[in-house]
């Protein structure tokens, strides 16, 4: 059985943020979900790099697009290690291979007779690169999907005959229920449906960063037809047939509810025009926003997963998008919630259950598992409990309720947890009831081995860590979630440090993500910082701001600067004071006089207060 699931690839245009992470890291999670189960998983992400969007933004920072483009899905790619994303090939829209695909795609469709020349007069939103109906959008001319400015255009385009289809998709939909999940999503899409569709512009002519049509290469391919001929060209399509027809059709394109449209109803109807079948499903989740703040790269909140990763590694963000954030609706991120679940469901209901019982084994077995012996009825229906939790995990893994799915395993643990302060091991201990001991200790195991596979797909790390912990030996499988007494008795367990460190709220570090512009450590040390002893100090003639400064840098011997400190500041009380000063600036002349560095001094809309050193320093000393 094949599964063949995808990611949207992603616009180029800046560094990838929590967005797009949470994405992947759910297609991540049903990959290897699926291939746990036993499927032949493909799992497809990649990056969208043509469009006037990528073009602006190459131009922007002067770099030619490709260079641009090959910089950025670099940063996607390694972000995707980082993550521990198993996704089995990563797809570039600049690929030549990709872009003649995209050629004999719309080649097809041309001799379907699906294509054809026309003016396109309308507005275009470039952040989206998103055409709208003048009955669309307010009299205001902005986005309605972003909100920002639209821009008119008209141009001499080619079109595709998207109206054509929809009837034929309003049947598909009828009956294929399941087609776009979730369903109010699916009622959206059929709204636009019911209400007609417009035939849609598929080339430009006013930039040259894309696809050239076939045959016109004074058009190149719109941006978005060619990113959705990804799916089918990363796959092999047309030449390697057998791969091809073994992964496609898609089993699930996994998307956001902002590019639903493209892939509920433009992406089936190319498919259609060149006759090829439809993706099984396509699922829209919700959106997040970052304390209580819409994500967006150009608003500049945009945060950065890696910070997360680094700071509670990879498993615990991976647990907290999924079990936080309702799968499928919008959802708020915030890292006071993440450590709130890291503490209680992690730390305490997972680890230290974890913790407790191979504590207890390790003292009175000698790190031997032991044998259960024979079960009462509260050990019958802990039994019970874990397996009919486990066979409702499953059902809804499979129809990707995720958020739900978790929950499940949560519930084992705290029976598992009731269980364990129930039996009261500690006490059968002090009993020397080693058998009931053995049963108790031996179920609390098995339990946990149940949910460290549940785990395994959400978090793959610790998951193989309790693996090991127990003893058990072989990779988390269906197998081990199918029938009670997987653990072998008399296996080795390992009695080590906490599963999860506890983490404490500190308020203020809350907003550290947020900051967009960090800059790597060299850049930093770029910046040439000394220590200045302040020789001699004097207004400059004819203003009011500014102070000339004589200064002895030590081994960089004497300097000149000019400050605007005179409002803050009488010349006569600078003297003898150790200031900082950047020293390796270029020149400048303020009001005439020239200025050989700059001294550093903290602002608060108010008061203004130089830097100095704390303490006897040599002058010349450098900072860092
Ligand atoms: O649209 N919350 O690329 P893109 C959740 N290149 N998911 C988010 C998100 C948020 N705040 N922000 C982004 C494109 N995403 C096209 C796709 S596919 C043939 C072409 C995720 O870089 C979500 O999956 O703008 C969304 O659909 C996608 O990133 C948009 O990525």
């Amino acid at each position: 059985m094949k599964f063949y699931i995808t990611t949207p690839i992603y616009y180029v245009n800046s560094d990838p943020h929590v967005g797009s992470a949470y994405t992947t890291i759910v297609a991540d999670i049903i990959a290897r979900y699926k291939r746990m189960m036993g499927y032949d998983v493909f799992f497809l992400t990649g990056t969208d790099e043509h469009g006037q969007k990528i073009l602006q933004a190459a131009n922007a920072v002067g770099k030619d697009p490709q260079s641009f483009c090959d910089q950025l899905a670099s940063r996607f790619k390694s972000l995707w290690e980082k993550l521990d994303i198993t996704n089995d090939y990563f797809i570039r829209t600049t690929d030549p291979e990709h872009m003649k695909v995209v050629q004999y795609f719309v080649k097809k469709m041309l001799e379907n007779g699906d294509i054809y020349k026309g003016e396109y007069h309308g507005w275009y939103c470039v952040p989206c690169e998103s055409y709208w109906n003048e009955d669309e959008i307010g009299t205001d001319k902005l986005c309605p999907s972003c909100g920002r400015e639209l821009k008119y255009i008209s141009e001499e385009n080619y079109f595709f005959r998207l109206s054509k289809y929809t009837n034929a998709l309003l049947e598909h939909y009828r009956r294929n229920p399941e087609f776009v999940q979730p369903d109010f999503r699916k009622n959206e899409m059929l709204k636009i449906l019911e209400s007609g569709l417009k035939d849609l512009s598929i080339t430009r002519t006013t930039f040259k960063w894309g696809v050239p049509m076939p045959e016109d290469p004074e058009h190149v391919i719109y941006v978005w037809v060619d990113a959705l001929i990804n799916y089918v060209s990363a796959i092999g399509y047309p030449s390697d047939v057998e791969r091809f027809n073994r992964y496609w059709p898609a089993d699930l394109h996994l998307i956001g509810k902002e590019i639903n449209r493209f892939h509920s109803i433009v992406w089936p109807a190319m498919l259609m025009s060149v006759g090829l079948p439809l993706p099984k499903m396509i699922f829209a989740h919700g959106w997040l926003t970052v304390d209580g703040q819409k994500i967006s790269k150009s608003l500049g909140n945009a945060i950065n997963p890696t910070y997360f990763v680094e700071k509670y590694g990879n498993d615990v963000l991976r647990f907290y998008l999924l079990r936080d954030i309702n799968f499928g609706k919008d959802g708020d991120f915030s890292e006071k919630n993440l450590i709130n679940r890291l503490n209680s469901d992690l730390a305490n209901d997972y680890g230290n259950l974890l913790h407790r019982t191979l504590a207890m084994i390790q003292k009175h077995y000698s790190s031997v598992l032991p044998a259960p012996s024979k079960y009462d009825e509260v050990d019958e229906k802990f039994k019970d409990d874990v397996l009919s939790r486990i066979k409702e995990y499953t059902e809804l893994m499979d129809e990707y309720s995720l958020t739900q799915a978790i929950e499940k395993i949560l519930e084992i643990l705290m029976l598992a947890n009731k269980y364990f302060d129930e039996k009261r091991p500690w006490v059968l201990a002090k009993e020397k009831d080693f058998s009931n001991l053995g049963t108790v200790l031996y179920n609390v195991c098995e339990s946990l081995l149940k949910v460290a596979v549940m785990f395994s797909p959400i978090m793959p790390n610790s998951s193989q860590e309790v693996l090991n912990r127990l003893g058990y030996d072989s990779k988390p499988s269906s197998e081990v979630l199918s029938r009670w007494g997987v653990l072998k008795p008399m296996a080795k367990i390992i009695h080590s440090k906490p599963l999860f460190e506890k983490v404490e709220i500190v308020q203020q570090k809350e907003s550290e993500p947020k900051v967009e512009n960090l800059i790597e450590l060299d850049e930093f040390k770029k910046v040439e910082l000394r220590v200045a002893k302040v020789l001699s100090a004097e207004r400059v003639p004819k203003s009011d701001k500014l102070i000339r400064l004589e200064l002895d840098v030590g081994e960089l011997g004497k300097r000149q600067i000019v400050a605007g400190i005179a409002k803050y500041y009488e010349p006569e009380n600078l003297v003898g004071k150790s200031i900082v000063i950047v020293a390796n600036l270029k020149p400048a002349k303020l009001m005439g006089v020239e200025s050989q560095g700059m001294l550093l001094a903290a602002k608060d809309g108010v008061n203004l207060r130089i830097l100095t050193v704390d303490g006897e320093i040599a002058p010349g000393a450098t900072i860092s």
